[in-house]
């Protein structure tokens, strides 16, 4: 084991549930995140959706900086790896501080497109940059949150480029080679495999509907017992402004 894995403190844990969505280009994270926050609210959980990079306005503004294709003085410079990384991991400081952790602090349910796994997938396994650094860097700019599950939704890099084609949403990331894309698919795969605890790897080239369905099954276990929404609503409301009296 490493000196720095030895080190390391455990993450911390807040009331709410974190759970992350994974994949490569065009694989319908976004689509899937509102479904299933939709149908979390449907059941009477308190939801907050999220993506990276971005989720604070700071964030975001770091997010149009790494993805916007260049133009006008910046065209010709490109930025390093270790720059890209640092931009990531700047913005999810901001992210984690402002954004997820009050949620979780809330007990609410934290659906977040994207996260760390990312950075290794995409600046470690695409970019060639140091894991284990990474890895120090991100806990050095989050504290060390994890997620308490991740969906990994699996497509071949091809179609989920095609898709982006066709929807016309490309980005700088997405021009890059086939052979990057290609090593942080093959990156995704091995995250997953080394934490199969945490991963569920899902086959994203079902329909949208059976692929929600079968985050649905996942999820249902992981949830407080389901209750209906009128139900959650009143015993909301009895908590927040009807305390039940001291009897003393
Ligand atoms: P999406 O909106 O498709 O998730 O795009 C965000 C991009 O940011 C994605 N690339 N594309 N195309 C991957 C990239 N990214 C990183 O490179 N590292 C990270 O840590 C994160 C969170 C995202």
């Amino acid at each position: 084991m490493s000196s720095h894995s030895s080190q390391r403190k455990s993450p911390p844990t807040y009331p709410g549930l974190f759970i992350t969505f994974e994949g490569p280009e065009g694989s319908g994270k976004t689509t899937q995140c509102q479904h299933l926050a939709q149908w979390l609210q449907t059941n009477g959980q308190s939801v907050l959706i999220t993506r990276e990079p971005g989720g604070t306005p700071i964030a975001e503004a770091i997010r149009n900086l790494l993805l916007t294709k260049k133009t006008g003085p910046q065209k010709h410079e490109t930025i390093t790896p270790v720059c890209e990384a640092a931009l990531v991991l700047a913005a999810r400081s901001q992210h984690v501080t402002h954004t997820i952790v009050p949620a979780l602090q809330k007990g609410m349910i934290v659906l977040c497109d994207r996260f760390f796994d990312s950075t290794l997938a995409y600046q470690g396994f695409g970019r060639g940059l140091n894991r284990e650094a990474l890895t120090r860097f991100n806990d050095f700019a989050t504290g060390g949150i994890r997620p308490t599950l991740t969906f990994l939704l699996d497509l071949p890099v091809k179609e989920g480029l095609q898709r982006r084609k066709k929807a016309s949403k490309q980005n700088r990331m997405d021009q890059e080679s086939l052979a990057f894309h290609e090593r942080v698919h093959r990156g995704f795969i091995t995250l997953a495999r080394q934490d199969a605890k945490r991963w569920r790897k899902l086959d994203a080239q079902q329909s949208p509907e059976q692929l929600a369905e079968e985050i649905i099954r996942h999820i249902q276990p992981m949830v407080p017992k389901s209750i209906s929404p009128r139900k959650k609503r009143t015993s909301n409301t009895r908590l927040a402004t009807k305390p039940k009296k001291s009897r003393a």
